[in-house]
């Protein structure tokens, strides 16, 4: 079976030479050696401020709406990981849904105001395939009504806007390193703020708000990641290069295949590079999708409908709305298999059976 997505394994002797030095520092987790380098590396790559390495990005999400201490209503997409949601929830707000730009996917500013009350907090938005969001739009948006603003970057490492990191935008910026993701952790994410203040807190809350040995500044919890996660990611950095064109030779051969075919694809933000992180199609109609999942299936080629369905209209724990073009596109789009091991004869194979179904 082709799967959708599969983990980058690094040669396994370069991650045992970093388990050496673990053994050697007998240090396990708690913002140790190596955690602390991954941050450092981080920054450097990323060309960022702050970064905060912690257990998972679900974490940094809810991390972040903590220490920001919002309440009320966040302001957030339809069209993301159940992540973005649960983790307003799980932090005691209510979320309010604002429809997407049906061509980008991302959150549409333009419907914004409109959802604004006296007891909005923030803006939370996802930077859906790594697709830079209009952060200008919505940070002009945050200041005339003093919001905060959040983004959910767990889809967009490495993605700069007119050359910057799309994670300086916003008073916090999550990404996800799950094993999932072109870089990855095994589990883990960071969050980023240019606010040095706002780091040094979050650094607290994340480790149950301790400020030294007997002293407690904040309500925290345990947000920590370990070494061994920490090596995975030192590791990996030294592939970003390696897994980054694999990816962009991949995506570039689907591009070529599908190109005459009835299937469409988000408009990518052309001041922005592309991470290449996902391979999102979107279909005529529903039944075309089902029946090309059906057939890709039978084939053994894995498919997900990342992100189905809307989020607004299908949790149990929130008030459900009807918006009009998340609930049409999360009906019709499918993301295709990407991944490092994934091979050119593979996505030729993919793309033959796509043809069958689509022409
Ligand atoms: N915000 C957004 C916008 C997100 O997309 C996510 C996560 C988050 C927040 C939260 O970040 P984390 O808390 O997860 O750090 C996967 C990932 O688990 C999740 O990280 C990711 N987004 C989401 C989009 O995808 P599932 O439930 O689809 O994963 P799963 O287990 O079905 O795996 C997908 C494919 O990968 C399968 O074909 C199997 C393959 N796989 C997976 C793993 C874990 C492997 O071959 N090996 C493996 O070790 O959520």
């Amino acid at each position: 079976m082709i799967l959708v997505n599969k983990p980058f394994f690094p040669p396994k002797a370069e991650f045992y030479a970093y388990m050496d030095i673990i053994w050697q520092n007998e240090w396990l987790t708690n913002s140790g050696p190596l955690v602390r380098e991954l941050e450092r590396e981080l920054e450097e790559y990323l060309h960022i401020p702050n970064a905060l390495f912690v257990a998972n990005g679900t974490l940094a999400l809810q991390l972040a709406i903590k220490t920001l201490g919002l309440k009320g209503e966040i302001i957030t997409t339809p069209f993301s990981f159940v992540a973005t949601t649960s983790s307003i929830v799980w932090e005691g707000c209510k979320p309010v849904f604002v429809d997407i730009d049906k061509e980008t996917l991302n959150i549409d500013p333009m419907k914004i105001e409109a959802a604004i009350t006296d007891k909005t907090s923030c803006i939370l938005a996802t930077h859906v395939y790594g697709n830079p969001c209009d952060v200008m739009a919505i940070q002009a948006i945050a200041d005339k009504y003093n919001l905060k603003v959040i983004y959910d970057g767990a889809h967009a490492f490495g993605v700069n806007l007119k050359d910057k990191s799309i994670f300086e935008h916003g008073d916090i910026s999550v990404c996800s390193t799950h094993a999932t993701k072109w870089f990855h952790t095994v589990q883990g994410g960071f969050l980023a703020t240019r606010d040095l203040n706002l780091h040094h807190r979050l650094q607290l809350v994340k480790s149950h708000g301790i400020s030294d040995v007997y002293s407690f500044a904040e309500l925290g919890t345990n947000g920590r990641n370990c070494e061994l996660h920490a090596a995975m990611g030192l590791v990996n950095l030294k592939y970003l290069d390696t897994i980054h064109n694999k990816r962009k030779e991949l995506c570039e051969l689907y591009d070529t295949l599908l190109a005459d075919l009835p299937c469409s694809f988000p408009k990518w933000n052309p001041n922005a590079n592309r991470n290449y992180s996902y391979y999102p199609i979107i279909l005529e109609s529903e039944e075309v999708l089902i029946e090309l999942v059906g057939h890709l299936f039978q084939n053994n080629v894995a498919t997900r409908r990342y992100f189905y369905p809307s989020l607004a209209s299908s949790l149990p724990y929130v008030s459900h709305s009807h918006l009009e073009i998340a609930e049409d596109i999360s009906k019709r789009v499918l993301c295709l298999p990407l991944y490092y091991d994934l091979k050119k004869k593979e996505v030729k194979k993919i793309c033959e059976h796509i043809n069958q179904i689509l022409c």
